[in-house]
Parts: C-alpha cells; sequence; structure tokens
C-alpha cells in the first residue's frame, strides 16, 4: 500500500476537458487492448444505426450521426469488453481464490475475458472448469431444494439487454419470487420514486433536440465530462445555441467549465475547427456536499418573493392553475424555511443564489439535469421533489427547451426497469404479464440491495444469482456485504470479467461467461439482435460484430432459458427453447405486456429505433391527482458534529463503477493512485495533516466506527468541512443503515468521517 502511495503524482487539474488528449487517450486504450483492426471496426460500429449500443452510458445518440459517434470513455469500455487477454482453466489452476483477492480491482480486470463455466465447490480453493450442462444443472437443482423461492435473490446490473431483462425477470417471478434487487436501487432509485409521485413518470420529460431549444441548463450533482462525455456535445451546443448554464457541486469540475469537441465532424459551433474551448458554466455553486436541497429551496423562496413584488412576473400562473396541485401547501412549507437556514446548509452566499436566481427568471425554458449528487443523499427523494417544484413554478416542463433530465448510468439500467427488473409491479405489468404467460405473479414485494444484503446476513436468502454487475464492490458496506455473501449456500455470477464477488464467494460459487454487447450472437434461428433504451427514452437496437473471445460463452439470454427450463420443467407455460433460439419471439410477447413497446418487432427495425411513451412531455400527469403534484418538505440539513467531514464517493475518469481501466484521473490532476481523499487546504491545516501524508478515515455512523488505511491526502478546491474519495475503495464505509428515505438508495454522497494520520 505505502509502496503505491509512492506513485501518486499530483498535478494541476487541466483547464479543458475532453479535446486532443481525449482522442488519443480512447487510442491508446483501443489499439493497445484490441489491435488496429478490431479497434477501427470496433469504432466504427459504436452507436451507429444498427451497431452496438455503447456499454459505457445511458446518454442518447443524435439523430443525425456522424462516423465517430463516441467519447473517450465509450472506447475505454468498447476496448475493455474487447480485449484479446483472457483467463481460462490454466489461470485459475494457478491462483486460488485468496491469491486473487489479495490484487487490487485494476489488475483483476486487467487480466482479460472470462472464456469458460468455473465453478469453486464447497471447502475448496480454487475455481475449476465446469461444464455448461452441470453448471446449470447444480444451480437448478439448488434453487428447486429451497424452503420458499424467497430464500433466492436475483440482482441485476445496468448492461444486460431488454430481451434478456424481460426473460429474466419472468422467470424469477415464474419461480416464485419478486427478489429482484437491482444497480438502480444504489443509483437513480430516488429519481424513479420522486418522479413517478410529482409527475407521474419516473423518467426524463426531454428530448436531446431541447438543449438546443433552451436557455438555461442547469447541471446539479453529475459529472457529464467523465460519466456521460457525449453530454458535452449537447451542453456545447446549447451554449452556442445562446443557452446559459448553471453547475451546482462542490467541486469545479473541468468537465463542467470547458469543452473541447473532440469530434470535428460536430461542426464549427465550437469555434474554428472544432478546435477552441467552449465554456460551459457561466455561473458554479460550489454546494456542501448535502446541501442541494437548500439551493433549490433558496431558489425557489427567491422567486416566490420576486412574485410578491410584481405579480404575474415570475410564476406561470395558467400551467399551475391548469396542469398542478398542491401549490398552497409547498408555498406554505417554504415560507417556514428560514434564509439563514438555508444559507448555512447550502455553504452559498445570499448573492450566489440571486444571480442563479435571476439566470432562471431571464430564461423562458430551462433543463435541469442530476445524477448520483443528488440521488444517494438522505433526502434525495425530497430533494429531486423540490427540482420538480422549480419546473412546475415556471411552467418549464412539457414544452420545447424546458424539462427534467435525471442522467441514467448504466446504458439499459432504464430498459431493465421498463422490462420488469424491479422488486415491485406496477398493477398494468402485473395484469399483462399474468395474462400473456397464464400464471399468477408472487403478491409479495420482494428485496431492494440493501434488503436483500440483510437478508443474506441473516440466512434468510440463501442463494444469490447475479445477471452482470459487481455486487460485493458497488454494495455499501463491504465488509458486511462480503459476510452476507459468505453466508450463502450457492453465489452465481453471469459476468464478462473476473470481479471482487467472484472472490468473495458463497459456500460454492459459479461462474457462468456469457458474451459481451460487442459480440456475434449465433443463436439456433440464426444471428441475433438485442436492444436497449437510453435515458431520454429512446429504444434501439444493438448488434454485435466481433466473434465472441471464446466458443464456450452464451448470450444472457440464452443462460436465461436455459436455466429456467431447467428449473422450472413442465411447472411452466413459456417455450424457453423457442425465446432461445429467435428473440423476436422475446420481442413479441414483451410488445403485448409492457406498455408502450406494441409492435416491438416492426418498430426497432425502423432507423433510429422509437421512443416509449412520455406523457409529461405532452403535460399530460398521471398521478393519483390526474396532475402534477407540488410536494412540501421541511428543509433537511446533515448535522456534522465537531472534529467531523462529509465524505462524498466519486468516480475517477478512468472508471467504469467497479472496473478500474487505470490508476489516473486526468481532469482532477491524479496520476497513479486511487487511495486519495481530497481535502479542503483549510481542513488539512484544522487537523494538523499534511499533503501526501498517508491516513486512516473512519466512518461514524448511530455509534459504530467503519474503517480504511492507506490512503493520500490530495488538496482540493472543495468546500470546508467536505472530502471526497473514489467509490469502491472507499465503500467499506459507507453504512448499510444510511438509506435515503423512501428509495432506500445507499447514502454514498454524504458519509460522516473523522481523519487520522496513519499510524503504520
Ligand atoms: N466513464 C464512466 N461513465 C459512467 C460511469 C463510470 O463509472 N465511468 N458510471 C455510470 C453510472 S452507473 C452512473 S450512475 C453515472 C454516474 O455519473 P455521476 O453522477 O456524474 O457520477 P459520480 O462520480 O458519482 O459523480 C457525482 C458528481 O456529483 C458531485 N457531488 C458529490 N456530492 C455532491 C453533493 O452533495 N451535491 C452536489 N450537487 N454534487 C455532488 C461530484 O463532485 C461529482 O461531480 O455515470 C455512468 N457513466
Ligand atoms: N460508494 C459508492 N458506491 C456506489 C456508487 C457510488 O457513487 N458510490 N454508485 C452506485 C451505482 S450508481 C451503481 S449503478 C452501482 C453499480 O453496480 P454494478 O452494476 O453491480 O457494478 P459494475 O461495476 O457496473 O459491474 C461490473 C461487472 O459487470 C460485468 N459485466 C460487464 N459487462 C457485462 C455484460 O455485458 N453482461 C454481464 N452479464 N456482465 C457484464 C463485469 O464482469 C464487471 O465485473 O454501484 C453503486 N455503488
Ligand atoms: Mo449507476
Amino acid at each position: 500500500m505505502k509502496d503505491d502511495a509512492l506513485k501518486l503524482k499530483v498535478k494541476q487539474p487541466p483547464k479543458t476537458s475532453a479535446g486532443v488528449h481525449a482522442v488519443t487517450n480512447a487510442l491508446r486504450h483501443l489499439y493497445g487492448k484490441m489491435g488496429p483492426i478490431h479497434a477501427t471496426r470496433g469504432l466504427l460500429a459504436l452507436n451507429q444505426k444498427g451497431g452496438i449500443d455503447c456499454q459505457s452510458c445511458a446518454w442518447p445518440d443524435p439523430e443525425h450521426r456522424t462516423i465517430n459517434e463516441f467519447c473517450e470513455n465509450g472506447a475505454k469500455a468498447l476496448a475493455d469488453e474487447g480485449t484479446k487477454k483472457k483467463i481460462g482453466a490454466d489461470f485459475f489452476a494457478e491462483y486460488s481464490v485468496s491469491d486473487l483477492a489479495a490484487f487490487d480491482d485494476y489488475w483483476l480486470n486487467g487480466q482479460g475475458r472470462l472464456t469458460e463455466p468455473l465453478i469453486l465447490r464447497e471447502g475448496g480453493t480454487h475455481y475449476e472448469p465446469i461444464s455448461w450442462e452441470d453448471a446449470i444443472r447444480m444451480v437448478a437443482g439448488k434453487l428447486n431444494s429451497l424452503a420458499s423461492a424467497d430464500e433466492a435473490v436475483f440482482y441485476t446490473s445496468g448492461r444486460t439487454s431488454n430481451e434478456a431483462a424481460f426473460l429474466y425477470q419472468l422467470f424469477v417471478r415464474q419461480f416464485g419470487t419478486n427478489n429482484l434487487p437491482d444497480c438502480s436501487n444504489m443509483c437513480h432509485e430516488s429519481t424513479s420514486v420522486a418522479l413517478a409521485e410529482s409527475i407521474g413518470l419516473g423518467k426524463a420529460t426531454i428530448r436531446l433536440e431541447d438543449f438546443e431549444k433552451t436557455d438555461l441548463v442547469i447541471v446539479v450533482g453529475q459529472n457529464p465530462g467523465t460519466n456521460s462525455p457525449r453530454m458535452l456535445s449537447s451542453l456545447a451546443a446549447a451554449k452556442a445555441a445562446g443557452a446559459k448554464m448553471i453547475a451546482i457541486n462542490p467541486l469545479k469540475e473541468v468537465g463542467l467549465t470547458s469543452f473541447v469537441d473532440p469530434n470535428p465532424q460536430h461542426g464549427n459551433v465550437f469555434g474554428v475547427l472544432g478546435l477552441s474551448p467552449a465554456k460551459l458554466a457561466d455561473l458554479h455553486l460550489p454546494v456542501r456536499i448535502g446541501g442541494d436541497m437548500a439551493v433549490i429551496k433558496g431558489l425557489m423562496k427567491i422567486l416566490l418573493e420576486r412574485e410578491q413584488l410584481s405579480r404575474g412576473s415570475v410564476l406561470d400562473q395558467e400551467f399551475i392553475t391548469a396542469n398542478t396541485v398542491g401549490f398552497d401547501e409547498m408555498a406554505a412549507s417554504l415560507d417556514a424555511v428560514e434564509m439563514s437556514d438555508i444559507l448555512a446548509s447550502s455553504g452559498l452566499s445570499r448573492e450566489q443564489l440571486d444571480t442563479a436566481a435571476q439566470m432562471i427568471l431571464d430564461a423562458r425554458s430551462f433543463i435541469t439535469c442530476w445524477a448520483m449528487g443528488v440521488t444517494q443523499h438522505t433526502d434525495a427523494v425530497a430533494t429531486i421533489q423540490d427540482i420538480v417544484n422549480l419546473h412546475l413554478l415556471r411552467g418549464a416542463i412539457g414544452r420545447a427547451g424546458a424539462g427534467l433530465c435525471p442522467v441514467r448510468g448504466h446504458s439499459n439500467v432504464q430498459g431493465d426497469r421498463t422490462m420488469g427488473i424491479w422488486e415491485k409491479m406496477t398493477p398494468v405489468f402485473r395484469e399483462n404479464l399474468e395474462r400473456e404467460f397464464g400464471f399468477a405473479a408472487p403478491s409479495k414485494d420482494g428485496l431492494n440491495t440493501v434488503e436483500s444484503i440483510a437478508a443474506m446476513a441473516e440466512g434468510r436468502a440463501k442463494v444469490f444469482f447475479a445477471m452482470g454487475g459487481n455486487f460485493a464492490a458497488a454494495s455499501p458496506d463491504t465488509d458486511a456485504v462480503s459476510a452476507a455473501l459468505a453466508n450463502c449456500d450457492l453465489t452465481v455470477q453471469v459476468i464478462t470479467k473476473l470481479n471482487r464477488t467472484a472472490l468473495t464467494p458463497g459456500k460454492t460459487s459459479i461462474i457462468l461467461p456469457c458474451l459481451g454487447r460487442s459480440e456475434i450472437d449465433i443463436q439456433a434461428g440464426g444471428e441475433q439482435f438485442v436492444s436497449t433504451e437510453s435515458t431520454m427514452l429512446n429504444v434501439q437496437m444493438s448488434k454485435g460484430i466481433f466473434e465472441p473471445i471464446s466458443e464456450h460463452l452464451r448470450s444472457e439470454t440464452w443462460i436465461v432459458c436455459t436455466l429456467a427450463y431447467a428449473v422450472l420443467g413442465g411447472r411452466s407455460t413459456v417455450d424457453w427453447a423457442a425465446m432461445a433460439a429467435d428473440y423476436d419471439m422475446i420481442r413479441d410477447a414483451i410488445s403485448r405486456v409492457v406498455p408502450g413497446c406494441e409492435n416491438y418487432n416492426e418498430r426497432i427495425r425502423e432507423e433510429g429505433g422509437f421512443y416509449m411513451p412520455n406523457p409529461p412531455r405532452a403535460r399530460r400527469f398521471p398521478t393519483a391527482a390526474g396532475k402534477a403534484l407540488f410536494t412540501a418538505s421541511p428543509l433537511s440539513t446533515v448535522e456534522l458534529p465537531p472534529g467531523r467531514l462529509m465524505l462524498t464517493t466519486i468516480r475517477s475518469h478512468d472508471q467504469f463503477n467497479t472496473t478500474i481501466y487505470g490508476l489516473d484521473d486526468r481532469y482532477r490532476g491524479i496520476d497513479g493512485h486511487r487511495r486519495v481523499i481530497f481535502l479542503n487546504r483549510g481542513d488539512i491545516e484544522k487537523y494538523g495533516l499534511k499533503p501526501g501524508q498517508n491516513v486512516d478515515i473512519t466512518s461514524h455512523f448511530e455509534g459504530v466506527e467503519r474503517h480504511v488505511s492507506g490512503f493520500s491526502v490530495v488538496p482540493y478546491e472543495i468546500p470546508a468541512d467536505c472530502a471526497a474519495a473514489y467509490f469502491p475503495e472507499a465503500n467499506p464505509l459507507i453504512p448499510l443503515g444510511s438509506v435515503a428515505k423512501r428509495s432506500c438508495t445507499p447514502t454514498s454522497k454524504c458519509v460522516i468521517i473523522s481523519v487520522q494520520a496513519s499510524k503504520g
């Protein structure tokens, strides 16, 4: 650990994002891992109509695509999946599970693709090959031996295709449980809960073209330069068309301030040859971690004050009267909040809020984008509902250039939920599913991610099955989740790469290696394609172009069908073999079950695919009241006891969640090291620390302490009392019991910590 720290170099963060560096970095990853021919073919197919839907994020593709419609991090994701390196029986004979567990995530990922099914037998020390037949038979046997279907948990990560996701939830429900936790539980669940209640749909209300029609974009708690780089093109296009931009973020992220389009084909909007930097944010509000609700309430309070001074100048009264309920209660709840509390909680000045409020008043239409900086907080649901309130005040929803834009993470996390991956079900979905397949779906809600961990720890759940993802590393409270997995009789993962979860196994552990999205999928019925839904509700096909890296890989869809048949046999009404042979059969079923997917097979073949229904976009709000809902909530502030800091956990520029591509974070000036803690210079001094010093971090929650060690102090422009460290290295600090109200999302962005000089 110490040696590692010596490799850390801290530089001045760059002044612009993307640009030529992004291109050279993308090419280094691609050519290095895939070779020139593969790399070029892959890039030409990425995000093209009929090509591969990029694995890296859920940002939609523009209507008119250039031939290089990808970004640096999309290229890294493609290279990571398309790597020529692979690991098989020899590798696993050489390294025991405990040998492998001693390596870091960067090394594990770097070993290459999994190539054959593997089993770690009870009491065994090494994974060893197993045939598909035996692996499936073992999993089915174990599932069928359980006293109740609720003793199994079926996790999904957001890369799974619509087709695989639909069949997976069908299998799980026919098996008899709703235990379908997913990565969304840790991600945008707060958004889904908030928006479903406030506007009747838990998704974005805008489309890509709205960026060119808007006057103002507000980006809250999101780092698009790293996590949805193609969004920078939309932000730059908005700016080029005259829009303003506000960034609300404790960090001054480079991607939010300035952008050089690496793709000259995007036209001249960014200046000569597309190489002069576009200034993005006009106003940066360096909010204290967790202070976003205060910011939004502050803005609304100022708007209502202005309205009182000059009636009709602020509120869109016509919209409010015709389309909303609850205005009076919301306004009264704002009256009860003191501006001094808002300023203290946000860490901002009245002037800063006035400037932002004026920018909103000057804008006829505005878009608000948000991501994890908002959703992973105790009061995330109420904060997102305040964002909705702000839009409703101005009627800034359901018209050109105005609306809500939660930016989803995984490339198909939204589609998976549309396809029924959820521990709950809407009445319509249940009714359609039961009718289509002639069975009674389980009536009790299932377990979400955090509840699943508790169930495994207590022995109520005995089998953990994962369709993708890296549950052990992505979940909060790493030690608790590892112990919970170890308590299972069987853990099974359908994955592409070796990961931490495979190394924190249950008593028996099975790895089922699957095709990646970039690989050709041939089934009995010929070559197949799949489909995904972007964060703006566009459903599109995705088709692999590379020969699979091993002949022993199977598609996720095939794995679900084969397992379902082995488990359910004659109990199931589904023709699993036919579904596995021809994915059109799956899409036909989807078209009859999922509202908005009618004629799926026809419409998915149209150029650019189709859009899911979006009633709020047309100012129809299918809520209980039939109108958009103003919601009232008190100002919530997290109290920070003396001697404590508020830690947020963030992604570097060189990772995709728990997949670590490299040890640098170019946009924040970090080189060669991930165990760093970003601290305000004043706090470094206050706690008697020094830049570069080795420290241990302790989190404090309900009297329990959790620890990590060997972190290096990095001075950074971050508000006082705030700190940031990378996910997943900081996950052992995140208390399992600390979750957002109503969405149960782990509060990964507000962990109360103290920092101590390292003892070692
Ligand atoms: N290359 C790449 N792309 C990705 C991913 C990846 O790991 N790598 N992950 C994908 C996934 S699953 C997701 S969900 C998205 C995540 O995308 P983001 O939400 O952008 O990811 P985070 O790094 O968690 O960043 C959150 C941002 O919120 C800020 N922040 C932290 N705390 C607060 C706060 O209290 N208030 C405010 N206002 N801001 C705060 C941080 O400074 C940071 O800029 O990206 C997706 N795309
Ligand atoms: N502290 C902290 N914790 C967090 C977050 C945070 O911001 N801070 N963010 C949370 C968020 S937003 C999310 S979405 C979760 C992410 O949680 P997950 O989705 O569970 O994690 P990933 O790291 O995306 O999963 C990576 C694994 O997926 C497998 N994989 C890759 N491609 C495929 C494929 O095509 N098919 C299949 N079957 N498997 C594949 C690979 O083996 C790889 O190891 O983490 C959450 N955890
Ligand atoms: Mo996510």
